[in-house]
């Protein structure tokens, strides 16, 4: 069987996940209604969060110019070369080019997820926005695809869109191979327009074409051959790029076979370098290889987003592995003990650590099925078998420590968490210090932002206040047509900058609002560096309430033009709990279930309509930027609450003094 191994890189947003299941489409496998966004979360926000795997089966139709189209759909059996009447299991039998797609997630955060596929494949297409051009984590995955020398097809998407400019996205992707130091053969690439949500491919933008052949045929052309017979004659070495978690078959591993065959009962070795992080600094560069042995109890591959369990699995595919369930991603699966190890596939350090406690607040437990600690430890440990850039400390008997790749991946632990019936409370994310050689460093954003040119001046004063250092400016070289007809773009500016992680922890916040929603931001991980020091943020204060009981809609418009509170009238209180912030940054202790009769302020206006502004109501991701140091965000199946760490005003200003006295 020929194979092919690609994965599907780009921006954020810019069409992966559509154009795949479009692929899956066309090649009669994909299923109605069924998207590659398969995870409950993913549905719900719309963005892809674990990469994941795929595959079509494709023949190129030579000499002709009528698509291919429908050629394996299953149940279209008159054009089925085996005719009708063939028995199911037969029709499976594909015929055909296999190409195994890896989707994957376009969000920063999980940036190091798609490096991990890069190393698997042997081509990319990098699917770039139409409208939008190259954006931070286009560069981003084009970077690390061009040093692992592989050749990506470009796929300019989304050329419906009324503001498209593909020829522009297209002398700004050729720009950025060059930046990027691409070869001469890297940056010779092909290019395929493409309308993902319509299903559409075009070599030319001038061509007529109704489906997605042109890509098909693209991928079959460019992308080198993955099975060879040499390569399956040899013993067997595969190497896992990813981890699956089944309730039954417990982790698994999802691997290229590089070499031979891997079949069901077979022993083997694997050969891995230990937890990368346990790798003391001292023994760097001593690659111990520790060999265990195992057993392969199950194999499967992909049809569509479906996985077939299989037999053996040959040279050049991709397979999930049941059995091996001590697993690392990245070590070496060999047949015959003394097989040469793969090289290593690294994994990204965590770079913001946070604290998860039982929720012991007043309200705590009323919703959740799990709330001990033991059952909160127990989650982790689970997660831990397939969260691969997770770590967690369980050493301490009050809390446990998580450490994760950012604020985006620590919020959807929690969310998965709190969907399964889970309660936690956990502290302010900090980001991690650490020594190198006798340096203290932190890590370090790259962040890219547009934003209308208005709000250029307080972006950078913000973020240099930050710790964030201006690296380039750039001003539309020229608006399109099409740019001035819809507004869009006009008059706008990309800023690049870089700073610490430290100083863009709770920032996204106020860029919303310094930009009146009209600014972009993204940022990645730029690595370790040394630390920027001390960074002065502006304090937000907290409006607490020193009650419990309900809040009232009389109450709350009296302290609404004291701040922004993040609760409406009718929820519930408790002393202590954190309901808004304070726009002048000091701490208030407030009443918000004081009704009407009881007070004698703003006796004025009193008797019309009270107009209640809608509050900023919490999720966990907004938790976790507007909190402060001494907060804890309290997680349940239904809430997401704040509090102070101590409830009674007394016991704060105790902690406080106390630390005042410590200093
Ligand atoms: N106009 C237009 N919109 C498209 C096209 N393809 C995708 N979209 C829309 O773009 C949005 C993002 O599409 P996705 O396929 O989820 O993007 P993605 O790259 O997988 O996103 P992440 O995985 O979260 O990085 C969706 O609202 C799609 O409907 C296209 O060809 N034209
Ligand atoms: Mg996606």
């Amino acid at each position: 069987m020929e194979i092919r191994n690609i994965a599907i890189i780009a921006h954020v947003d810019h069409g992966k996940t559509t154009l795949t299941d479009a692929l899956l489409k066309q090649c009669g496998v994909g299923k109605e209604g069924a998207s590659m966004d398969s995870n409950a979360l993913e549905l719900e926000r719309g963005i892809t969060i674990y990469a994941k795997n795929a595959a079509i089966y494709y023949t190129m139709k030579k000499n002709t110019t009528t698509p291919a189209f429908g050629h394996h759909r299953e149940d279209d059996t008159t054009t089925s070369p085996r005719g009708l009447g063939t028995p199911p299991q037969l029709r499976r039998r594909e015929e055909g080019t296999k190409i195994n797609i890896v989707d994957t997630p376009g969000h920063a955060d999980f940036g190091s997820e798609v490096e991990r596929v890069l190393r698997s494949i042997d081509c990319v297409l990098l699917v770039v926005d139409a409208q939008e051009g190259p954006m931070p984590q286009t560069r981003f995955v084009l970077k690390k695809s061009l040093e692992l020398g592989l050749k990506p097809i470009v796929v300019i998407n989304k050329i419906d869109k009324p503001a498209a400019d593909p020829d522009r996205t297209y002398e700004q992707v050729l720009e950025l191979f060059f930046e990027l130091g691409a070869s001469e053969a890297q940056a010779n690439f092909p290019v395929v327009y493409t309308i993902g949500r319509q299903g559409v491919a075009k070599k030319k933008l001038t061509d007529e074409s109704k489906d997605l052949s042109p890509l098909l045929d693209t991928i079959l052309e460019h992308v080198p051959s993955a099975s060879t017979s040499e390569l399956t004659q040899k013993p067997l070495r595969l190497q896992p790029f990813n981890l699956a978690y089944d309730n039954f078959l417990g982790r698994m591993a999802v691997a290229r076979v590089y070499e031979g065959a891997a079949k069901v009962g077979m022993s083997v070795f694997i050969k891995g370098e230990g937890h990368p992080l346990s790798i003391s600094p001292s023994k760097e560069g001593e690659r111990q290889i520790a060999v265990r042995k195992g057993k392969i109890h199950k194999l499967f591959t992909w049809r569509g987003m479906e996985k077939i369990e299989a037999a053996e699995v040959q040279a050049g595919d991709i397979a999930l592995i049941a059995g091996l369930t001590d697993i690392e991603i990245g070590e070496t699966v060999s047949e015959t003990e003394d097989a040469k190890p793969l090289p290593m596939i690294a994994i990204d350090e965590p770079t913001i650590e946070l604290q998860f406690l039982v929720n012991n607040s007043p309200l705590g437990g009323r919703d959740g099925k799990y709330v001990t600690s033991r059952q909160i430890r127990e989650y982790l440990e689970r997660e831990l078998e397939v969260n691969v850039g997770l770590k967690v400390d369980f050493s301490s008997t009050e809390y446990l420590t998580v450490r994760g790749r950012g604020e985006l991946h620590v919020a959807i632990l929690l969310e998965n968490m709190r969907r399964a019936g889970y309660e936690v409370q956990v502290s302010q994310p900090q980001v991690i210090i650490r020594t190198e050689n006798g340096i203290r460093q932190e890590p370090f954003e790259e962040v890219i932002i547009d934003t209308p040119v208005d709000f250029q001046g307080v972006v950078i004063e913000k973020l240099g206040r930050r710790a964030f250092q201006i690296k380039d400016i750039k001003s539309p070289e020229r608006t399109s047509e099409a740019e001035v007809q819809t507004g869009k773009h006009a008059g706008s500016v990309r800023l690049i900058l870089e700073g610490p992680t430290r100083g863009i922890l709770g920032y996204r916040n106020q860029f919303v609002i310094d930009t009146r929603g009209e600014g972009i931001m993204s940022s990645r991980v730029s690595g370790f560096k040394p630390y920027a020091g001390e960074i002065q943020k502006r304090v937000v204060g907290s409006m607490i309430s020193m009650t419990a009981g309900k809040a009232l809609g009389y109450a709350l418009w009296g302290l609404q033009e004291r701040g922004v509170l993040y609760i409406g009238p009718g929820t519930e209180v408790y002393e202590g709990m954190v309901i808004g912030n304070t726009a002048k940054g000091e701490q208030m202790s407030v009443n918000p279930t004081k009704g009407k009769q009881l007070t004698n302020v703003r006796a004025s206006g009193t008797d019309e309509a009270i107009d209640l502004v809608p509050p900023f109501e919490l999720t966990i991701e907004r938790g976790l930027e507007v909190m402060a140091e001494d907060e804890y965000l309290e997680i349940t199946p239904r809430n997401v609450r704040l509090r102070k760490h101590f409830l009674t005003e007394i016991d704060r200003n105790r902690a406080k003094r106390r630390d005042t006295e410590r200093e």
